[in-house]
């Protein structure tokens, strides 16, 4: 008599208890990646692409800043603002990037505001090239801001020790604007800026900080997953349901005519 075979069960990758919505922007190194990867969590984490200003990728349901990062825990408590990740992460995770509370804690909390600050003001620089007129009181205030912080974290260079999280910060920071630098920025940023000209102890922490595998897991690594909206929503959905709410049609994002990366 002929045997049945049974049928395969299909095997599903078991579920991650992390949902990371980021922008995989090439050529930049996230803080909260390179967070991510120092910790321990990595392999714990379902990465989930998202392109803010395009069509079918809001994560306004579970973010009302529709803003990445985002992270989704397993109970659907979603966190945002890269500094509550981080700290998230550093605290499920094995190896801390947040020292013990003290001056040495303080001294990674000030880099990493340091840095925030340069990623946040160039960000606003990128956007304001798209007004037109350009304001340019925006780029006279911005951009000293940024001189200054350079050379703070020269100084800062200089004494550093470890790895922590301030630092994963300034390798945020200073990738995002090496990105927009070299896109072009307006006066009165110098044409072809070179933040490593005139900072030998940043330059040699920069190049030492680029062999860490945490970096090297994501920077200047084109994306290889999924990164299609369908996607994006269906772990929307997924975070929804685990917070026992109902995913409507993705929230509609302005219609803006620039474009941000
Ligand atoms: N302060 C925020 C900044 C995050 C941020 O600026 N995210 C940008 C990505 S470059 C964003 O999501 N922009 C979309 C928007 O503002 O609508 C953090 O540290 O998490």
């Amino acid at each position: 008599m002929a045997t049945r075979k049974k049928p395969k069960a299909k095997t599903q990758a078991p579920k991650k208890p992390l949902k990371l919505f980021y922008s995989p922007i090439h050529g930049f190194i996230h803080k909260v990646l390179v967070v991510a990867h120092e910790s321990g969590l990595w392999n714990q984490i379902e990465f989930v692409p998202i392109y803010p200003l395009r069509d079918g990728y809001s994560v306004a349901a579970i973010n009302p800043l529709h803003k990445v990062p985002t992270l989704a825990l397993k109970d659907g408590t979603v966190l945002y603002g890269s500094q509550t990740i981080v700290e998230y992460m550093d605290s499920a995770g094995k190896k801390k990037l947040f020292p013990k509370p003290g001056p040495k804690r303080w001294d990674a909390l000030r880099r990493m505001a340091l840095a925030d600050t340069v990623f946040d003001v160039t960000v606003n620089m990128a956007l304001e090239k798209a007004e037109k007129p350009m304001r340019s009181n925006v780029y006279t205030w911005y951009w000293p801001k940024v001189v200054r912080a350079l050379d703070q974290m020269e100084h800062d260079a200089a004494r550093l020790k470890g790895f922590d999280v301030g630092q994963a910060a300034t390798l945020h920071a200073l990738s995002y604007l090496n990105r927009q630098l070299g896109k072009g920025l307006m006066p009165p940023v110098p044409t072809k800026y070179d933040w490593r000209k005139g900072r030998p102890k940043l330059t040699a922490w920069w190049n030492k900080a680029l062999e860490r595998p945490s970096v090297k897991s994501h920077f200047n690594q084109e994306y290889q997953g999924k990164d299609t909206a369908a996607f994006a929503q269906e772990q929307i959905a997924d975070v929804l349901r685990m917070q026992g709410r109902k995913h409507s049609s993705p929230t509609e994002l302005q219609k803006v005519d620039f474009h941000l990366d």
